[in-house]
Parts: structure tokens; sequence; C-alpha cells
């Protein structure tokens, strides 16, 4: 974390992501050119936890005196801005009850607010944040579907019910233009309310939608029946369509195009061996307890042997397991993400089995060989390869997920506990809520 850091901080301080080869800002970070400080705000909860108080205190000035959304302007993802920004700032106010924080995320979600200004509530995908236009005619499930954990928790402690009400009206439309039996497809016209019907998918573009259902209901302290009821159905139509097992014997999920199943798996579809895991110890469905917990440990396997089975000991972005037990890689690049660790963090916590921690442990390795370089760490273009090449991009999520869960994968339980906290999608940990204050119900979604 300190090497990933200070080389952020020597190269690129103040702008957005750090190219580690060339010791220069990465200019085509999702957040643009501009010295908006995306790794700083996305690292300041991870170097908190870990004790780094001097690193903490350069990032908390930073924040203070420089951070500033009012001259960027060209087109800014919606639900980016959300995980990373606005969750990384209210996981801090969380933490440190520091009022600053708290305010730097109002400010964000209030430049956010006109892209939910659509006929159908769901919100626009982009906006400028210097005109306050949005932009965009199609919005991503994954995108519209992770907003609530972090408005609601806005509208917890600032005592403003706007931010809870945009939201809740997102489902409540859900719950209007969705039949609730099948699984959502992964796109929607924002203004019309009309599926895109070609693609339905729990990986790329359909992800944490499907983790804030089971989220949503943890944070509103176990309470909120709707949001478990679409979890618990859409877990059955997940399971019935989308997993499968090789003939190898290795558990996947896979996702639709037109009705078709696409035989791979991403890399971005193994937190669900973390989301399962989770929804079992949580008891979200005692029916199907059992059953989540084996695809948990099943599905977590076969992330392993993804990373297991290539040369670097890096895992691709997608991959097929073969008849004979042979790992394809369909693409073969690793971006530094953080989904097969985030597994591994939730089995251990809830199995003990010292086998999470032994693979957590070889991808450290992974990382220290393939990924570190003398000024930060970098994603690798080819796993497979014996000349790797690098990506020289050290992503903001490298810092804020990625290190954070093998930080908390090796260090005791009762660090961040799971009865108290709950980890918006961007990893930035957000409090379960003991008792609702807030008088503004969501009327019903399914009306
Ligand atoms: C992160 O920004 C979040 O975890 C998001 O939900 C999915 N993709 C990246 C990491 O891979």
């Amino acid at each position: 974390m300190q090497h990933a850091w200070n080389s952020y901080k020597k190269y690129a301080w103040g702008y957005n992501e750090l190219c580690p080869r060339i010791q220069r800002p990465n200019i085509r970070s999702i957040f643009g050119a501009s010295k908006t400080g995306a790794t700083i705000i996305d690292a300041m909860d991870t170097l908190y936890i870990m004790g780094l108080k001097a690193e903490f205190d350069e990032g908390k000035n930073w924040i203070e005196k420089n951070f500033n959304l009012d001259d960027v302007d060209q087109h800014i993802s919606v639900f980016e801005t959300n995980i990373r920004f606005i969750g990384g700032f209210l996981s801090l106010y969380a933490m440190t009850g520091d009022p600053l924080f708290k305010n730097k995320a109002k400010y964000v979600a209030d430049k956010l607010l006109p892209a939910f200004n659509t006929p159908t509530g769901i919100p626009y995908p982009n906006i400028n944040f210097n005109n306050g236009i949005p932009h965009g005619t199609s919005s991503v499930l994954a995108e519209f579907g992770s907003l609530y954990l972090e408005f609601a928790y806005l509208s917890e402690i600032t005592v403003e019910f706007i931010y809870k009400n945009v939201v809740d009206r997102i489902y409540r439309t859900l719950g209007e233009v969705h039949d609730k039996k099948n699984l959502f497809p992964t796109k929607i016209n924002p203004v019309t309310g009309k599926w895109d019907y070609s693609q339905c998918s729990i990986g790329a573009l359909g992800d944490s939608f499907y983790e804030y259902l089971l989220k949503i209901w943890i944070q509103s302290g176990y309470k909120d029946n709707e949001m478990r009821e679409m979890f618990v159905n859409s877990m059955s139509s997940v399971i019935d369509r989308l997993v499968r097992k090789t003939k190898s014997g290795y558990t996947y999920i896979s996702s639709l195009t037109k009705s078709r199943l696409n035989n791979v798996m991403e890399h971005l579809t193994c937190y669900t061996g973390g989301l399962f895991a989770l929804a079992a110890n949580v008891s979200i469905n005692k029916r199907m307890t059992n059953k989540y917990q084996n695809l948990s440990y099943e599905i977590t396997r076969t992330c392993h042997e993804s990373y297991n089975q290539t040369r670097t000991g890096l895992g691709p972005e997608s991959f097929f397991i073969s008849q004979n037990g042979k790992l394809d890689a369909s693409a073969r690049f690793y971006l530094l993400r953080p989904e097969t660790v985030e597994s591994y963090f939730y089995l251990w916590r809830f199995t003990h089995d010292q086998r999470y921690r032994d693979w957590g442990w070889e991808i450290v390795e992974a990382l220290e060989k393939h990924c570190r370089t003398p000024s930060g760490y970098a994603g690798v273009t080819d796993v497979n390869s014996f000349l790797v090449l690098s990506d020289d991009i050290q992503q903001s999520y490298f810092l804020a997920e990625t290190l954070k869960y093998l930080y908390l994968l090796f260090s005791s339980d009762t660090l961040l506990p799971l009865n108290t906290w709950v980890f918006n999608t961007e990893a930035h940990p957000l409090p379960i809520m003991k008792k609702h204050h807030l008088k503004c119900i969501r009327q019903s979604i399914f009306t």
C-alpha cells in the first residue's frame, strides 16, 4: 500500500490515477485528465484501517484544500463517481466522524442529482459536472443498481430525504417494468423505460445490481423485505439459467446473449463466491442456505483455478475450464482486479479455512512478481505470457479494493466485522443501520 501510494504521490499527486512505468498521471482515466484525485479518495479508508496516519493526513489535507469537480467539463460516469467518490467519503465519515467527509459526499451527490431527472427516475449514465447536463441514451443495470447504499446512508447522516427518494424511485420503476420472475436485462432506456433484451449477466454490466439487492437488505438492518424478495428471486433465476458445471467438475457462472449461454466466466463474476457466502451467512433465505454455501465454495474454487493454471499466477479477464480440466483463457489480460481476493476474504471470515489465506498469499506473490514496478503497480496484458508486458495503469480500485481485501484477509475478524459493516461495491465499508431513522419509507415496489 505504501509503495502504491508513495509512487502515486511522487508522479501523479492530485490526478486521478498513475501510469507507473512512464511515471506520469493516467490522463485517460475514466475520470479524465483533471486533478480530481480519484486515487486519493478511493485509497483513504484503506490507509485508515492500515493505520498509515501520515499518508492519511496527506490525503485529508489534499481533500480539504483541493478537491473540486466544478471545472470538469466532460461526460463522467454517475456510477463510478458514486461508488468511488461518494462511497469513499461516506466510509471515511462513518469511520472518523469528521464532518469534512460528510460535506464532501454531499457535494458530490448534489453534482449527480440532475442525472435523475428522467421520466422513469432511472438516471442517465453520465453527467458533465461543469454545466450539470446529463448525457447518454442507455443506462446500465449494474450502474443505476449500485447507488442505493450510498444515497440511503447520505440521507441518514444529512437528514435530507432527497438522496434516498431518488434511489427509491429507481426500484419503484423496476417493480413496474419487470415481471420479477426473470433475470433483468443489462440495459434500459432511462427516458422510455424500454429494456434492451439482448443480454443478461451477473458479471459485466449486471454485477453490482445483484450485489446491492443483498446488501441493501443487510444495510436496512435485515428489514427491507422487498429487497430480500428481489434478491432471492434473482438468485433462483441465476442458478437456473446461468450457473453450470464443466465436465471436469468446475462450477462457473456464464451470461446470456439473446437467450444463448456464453460459455465463459468473467473475472468480474468471481465476486459471486463472496456474494453467496454472505447470503448464506446472513440467512437471507433459510431454505437456500446450503445451496448458497456450496455455490460459494465451488465458484471460489473455480476462480482460484483460473489463477492457478496461468504462467503468472494471475487470473485472466475471462476464461473457460475445458473437459479435461484445463484452463482456456479467452481474454488474457489482468487489470489488478479484486473480485477473487474479495471472495477469499468472505470465505475466510465464514470458514477460517486456511486454504483461503494460502490462496490470497499466492496472489500477493504473483502481484509482487509481475505487477510491481519501481514506481507503483500495474496490470498485465497477458497472464500466460513468458515475457510479461505491463498495461501501465495503477487502477484506483487496486488501493480501494484489492489491497484492502488482502489486508483484511490476514487481519483479525474484529477489524470491520461483518455484522456491523457492509461493503459497497468498491470495498468502502458503510454501517449497517441499527434502526431506521428515516421517515421517508419507500412506497411498495411491487404494486
Ligand atoms: C470496481 O470498480 C468495482 O468493484 C466494480 O463494481 C466492478 N469493477 C471494479 C473492479 O474490478
